[in-house]
């Protein structure tokens, strides 16, 4: 369709040599990098989600490292959780937010050390963020982007090829826990998290120039499970109900209009940002949620990527952030952003660009 123009300013992947070995044909832009979208095969690439085992290069889920002897009051004050219990080893779905409560990146965050912590950003610039509170609090900790680069492994048989890897102790790892090892002197992370709900695990690569070592070794250990290359698949994901930050939010969102409300402790201490907001927010009660949509057409409806207006009665009453074809479910279903007046089980029309489309809301996740 049209190339993209090289630049500094737009920075490689380690994997990306990889990825073009593969047959990558698609990128997207996150975090100032690209990310691939597709190999191709956009069914057969979530069937084999689904069924067997992916890998998939997520470089651009960057690392915010906050190092130095107050990186653990930092990681607090920018996360309104309660990381008091967090132990090294563990990490952390977070929902950072502004002073006005709004959600500006939704992080894993993962504690290395009592003095090192990373914060494993969706698409938003946390570096400025974290030095600017840094520095405005006073705080001596220094906070950096750090070489690390996640590489993905997803799917049911994704914990036997990463356990031929590197062994059967990671069967035991619990959910965002993660421990840092090496294979033939590739220095990694090996976590049990990732951006789909059919389980698996994130490598985070900790040398950026051993890319195509680490992704020959997967693509190895992954051979007799028919591993192949894959993405953050929007299917899967938006059947199972995960947040993409920037997509699905706006710039008024708070966590509790997007599910986040469980990963919000109202009770960490008032340095925390955007925690008054946060509490008034919740007092209040939040003037949005986040539904799930079910389109009434049942043919794959190749909708444009933008947000739709939700109508009821010819009232406009939110969006639809997103929209999909369900494999699964052979419908076109999407996410809703839609006043708390409007509750599950509502009939609504989808509307914009000529499209007049009926659709049911539902809760999340659909399966
Ligand atoms: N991996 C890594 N970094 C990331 C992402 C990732 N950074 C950006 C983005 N993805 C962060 N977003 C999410 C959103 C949801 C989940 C993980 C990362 C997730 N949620 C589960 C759920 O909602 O059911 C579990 C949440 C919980 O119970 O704590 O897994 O993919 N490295």
């Amino acid at each position: 369709m049209f190339g993209i123009t090289p630049s500094a300013r737009l920075r490689p992947s380690p994997f990306y040599e990889s990825t073009v070995a593969e047959g990558v044909q698609s990128f997207t832009t996150y975090n100032n990098m690209l990310m691939p979208t597709g190999y191709g095969d956009p069914e057969g690439e979530y069937w084999r989600l689904i069924n067997g085992v992916s890998m998939w290069d997520v470089a651009v889920e960057r690392q915010i490292e906050l190092h130095g002897p107050d990186a653990g009051r930092l990681a607090q004050i920018l996360s309104p959780r309660d990381l008091g219990k967090c132990v090294e080893g563990q990490g952390k779905y977070v929902a950072l937010c502004n002073h006005a409560g709004t959600l500006i990146n939704d992080p894993i965050l993962l504690k290395l050390a009592e003095d090192r912590y990373w914060l494993s950003i969706a698409d938003s610039n946390i570096l400025f963020w974290a030095r600017a509170v840094a520095s405005e609090r006073g705080l001596d900790v220094a906070v950096s982007e750090a070489d690390v680069s996640p590489l993905a492994v997803q799917g049911p048989k994704a914990e036997d090829v990463v356990a031929s890897l590197f062994g059967d102790w990671v069967r035991d790892l619990k959910y965002f826990w993660f421990s840092e090892t090496e294979i033939d002197g590739i220095p990694v992370a090996v976590a049990r998290s990732g951006w789909s709900k059919q389980g698996g695990f994130e490598i985070y690569l900790m040398d950026g120039s051993k890319g195509a070592g680490l992704w020959d070794r997967v693509k190895e250990a992954g051979k007799p499970f028919d591993i192949g290359p894959g993405n953050p698949n929007a299917c899967e994901r938006i059947e199972s109900g995960l947040l993409s930050w920037g997509g699905d939010t706006d710039d008024a969102t708070n966590p509790y209009e997007v599910r986040l409300g469980p990963f919000v402790d109202l009770d960490v201490a008032d340095d925390v940002v955007g925690i008054k907001a946060l509490r008034a927010i919740k007092a209040e009660g939040p003037k949005r949620h986040q539904l799930g949509a079910v389109l009434e057409n049942d043919e794959p409806t190749a909708l444009p990527a933008h947000w739709y207006d939700i109508l009821v009665d010819g009232e406009k009453v939110g969006d639809l952030t997103n929209c999909v074809w369900s494999y699964r479910l052979k419908r076109n279903i999407g996410f809703a952003l839609v006043s708390t007046r409007v509750k599950p089980g509502a009939e609504v029309v989808v509307h914009k660009d000529g499209w007049a489309i009926p659709a049911a809301l539902s809760k999340l996740p659909f399966i």
